[in-house]
Order: structure tokens, then sequence, then C-alpha cells
């Protein structure tokens, strides 16, 4: 099922939402109030409780919420509205399933478009790998247009991890090196920035995969984590959503006013990589040194005897 919602225009679900939070109301009050006729009030309270809201219908009394999905089209609606990212995001397409929030953002391609999904049948990381994306994690992608040069773009990548990782402060996230973000030395989130649109003034798909209530696989079980595994219960992933948006319009802003190097210090405190042994395999070679910063374009410098490589991209890991 997709259900899309422009922020800048009014549903009636979130309108009746607001309205049950207030309090119990009778159908005929919530007509009135929004303007519209009962039969589509009740429409509307039929759609909600589709999504998860556990609403009771009392004779005379009227609809009471008793209780929230923690994700769905208005909860994420919502959570923008909250995260004041506002200007980045226009519109929402919300998936109870599809194959990749990336793939259909590429397929849409427009600046301010959020493309988010419940599960992904196919969900998909760098270099043709797979993310395992279950029910019950946060998959989304965000279309932007940062009027950068493409030189520039995978420092995009990195502000979304700094990005990630700030929401994710209470269980002490950390960065490795170029888009995964770590609790404990284990995966719990993957950055994947693809490009699309003109070439001199490219649109940029930031697609985001955290793991937060769902299960990890287990073949990935030893590099890779969840929130609920790491805090023992289950997160609300709206507010999580709502975090991170906040941090990367945070982060975003201080890159289009030219302040990368800001960025690039959090980057640095937020790492895990710096000061670590690291292999990094390309396509047609293979460089093992020791990670000491990243570079003024977000390029890994890794020591390797008395020479100092820079590496744009590659698959990585930590030298035992
Ligand atoms: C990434 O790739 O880490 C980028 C992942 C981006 C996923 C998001 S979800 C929303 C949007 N839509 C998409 O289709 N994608 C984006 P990479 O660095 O290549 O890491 C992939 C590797 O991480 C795999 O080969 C596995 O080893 C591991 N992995 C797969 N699923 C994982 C998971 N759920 N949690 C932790 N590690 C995982």
């Amino acid at each position: 099922m997709k259900i899309v919602l422009k922020l800048d225009e009014k549903d009636l679900a979130m309108e009746i939402l607001k309205v049950l939070r207030e309090g119990e109301t009778s159908g005929e009050e919530i007509a009135n109030r929004l303007g519209v006729s009962r039969t589509a009030v009740w429409k509307a309270i039929s759609k909600l409780k589709k999504f998860g809201y556990e609403i009771e219908t009392r004779k005379k009394a009227g609809y009471r919420l008793i209780s929230t999905p923690d994700l769905s089209p208005y909860e994420v609606a919502e959570a923008c509205l909250r995260s004041c990212a506002t200007e980045l995001i226009k519109e929402i397409h919300y998936y109870t399933e599809t194959d990749s929030t990336n793939q259909r953002a590429k397929e849409e391609m427009r600046e301010g478009l959020l493309v988010i999904a419940e599960k992904q049948s196919a969900g998909r990381g760098r270099l043709g790998r797979e993310w395992s994306s279950e029910e019950g994690g946060l998959y989304f992608s965000l279309v932007i247009l940062p009027g950068l040069p493409i030189d520039d773009l995978p420092k995009i990548t990195l502000l979304s991890g700094v990005a990630v990782c700030e929401a994710l402060s209470f269980v002490n996230a950390k960065l490795k090196w170029p888009n995964d973000v770590l609790i404990d030395g284990k995966k719990v989130c993957g950055v994947l920035s693809e490009i699309g649109g003109e070439v001199d003034s490219p649109l940029v798909i930031v697609g985001i995969g955290i793991n937060v209530n769902n299960p990890v696989p287990e073949e990935l079980k030893e590099k890779a984590t969840s929130l609920k595994e790491v805090t023992g219960k289950e997160l609300n992933r709206a507010e999580i959503l709502e975090k991170t948006l906040h941090e990367f319009s945070k982060y975003y802003g201080l890159l289009l006013n030219g302040k990368w190097e800001e960025i690039r210090q959090r980057w640095r405190e937020l790492s895990d990589s710096i000061g670590k042994e690291m292999v990094v395999k390309l396509a047609n070679r293979e460089y093992r040194g020791l990670a000491i910063d990243i570079d003024e374009s977000g390029g890994l410098l890794l020591k390797i005897g008395d020479k100092i490589e820079r590496v744009y991209s590659g698959e990585c890991f930590y030298m035992e």
C-alpha cells in the first residue's frame, strides 16, 4: 500500500488525529469542526485503524484514541513537521512494503521527496550489496538538491552519518568511514547516497537504513545490531526519524553555508575509525594502513609505512 502526503496540504485523517489527541470526541463534533460529512469522518477513522491506530467507538460518546502505532504515514508527516526539516521535505511517499526506497526516489527524482517504507524486499547497500530490511526498521530516502559539484557529494554521506550518530547519541553511536554507524563496534545503520538529475547540479538521494526494532539476520549477528537489542526495548521509529531529520537539516545547512570544516571536526569526534588499522578494498587494489583522518573532501587518509594514501571509496574492514 502506498500513501502520498503533501506537507503543505491538509489531510483529513491527520486533522482528525489532532482532534482525537485532545480527547474523546463525537463523529458529529469532528465533522462540524473540520467542515466535512460524518461519512468522511467515518472513512478517515477506518483508514487510521488500518494503519494501526486503536480507536474505540462508543455509542453517543464518540471516538476515543487508545493507542498510536510507532510509524504510519501520519506519524511520519508529524515527525517531519516537528523536525523543522520542512524546508527540505515537501512530500512523503509511504509504503507498507517496496523494493527499495532509493529506487522509488530515483524514479520520481523530485527535490523535497521523502520515501519511507515499513519493509524493503530489495533494500540495497553500496556496490550491489544487500541491505536486510525486515519489518520494524527505519528505511527512508530523501531527495535533495544541494547545488554542489559532484566532487563534494561524499560530504553528504559523511554528514548523514554524523546526523544519525547525533540522533543516536543515547546509545553512544560512532562512525566508521565511509557510511556506517556503529554501536559497540556493530553496524546499526548504513547510508547510501546516489546521484541523479543534471550533471552540473545533481539531485542526491540520501538513503538511510537504521535497525530499530527489526530482527538482524542470523548471518549478520556478529557484525550488526539493532537499537532494540542494545537497549532491551522497542523504540518509537517516528521519534528516531524526527531526531535524524532534525540533525540532518542542521548539518546540511552547515554544508550549504560553507561550514564543512565544522562537520569534518564533528565527524572526527564521533569517529570509530581514526586510530585503527584498516583494509580498504577497491576493484583492482587493496590498501592496508592506519586511519589517521579524513581529508578536506571527505576521503580517508591512511598511513601506510611512511606514505599517506587517500581513498575515496571501497569496502572497508578493521584489521583484527
Ligand atoms: C550500506 O551499504 O550500509 C548502505 C545501506 C543503506 C540502506 C538504506 S535503507 C533505505 C535506502 N533504500 C535502500 O535500498 N537502501 C537505503 P554497505 O556499506 O554496502 O553495507 C552493506 C553490508 O552491510 C551488507 O553487505 C551486509 O554485510 C551488511 N548489512 C546488510 N543489512 C544490514 C543491516 N540491516 N544491518 C547491518 N548490516 C547490514
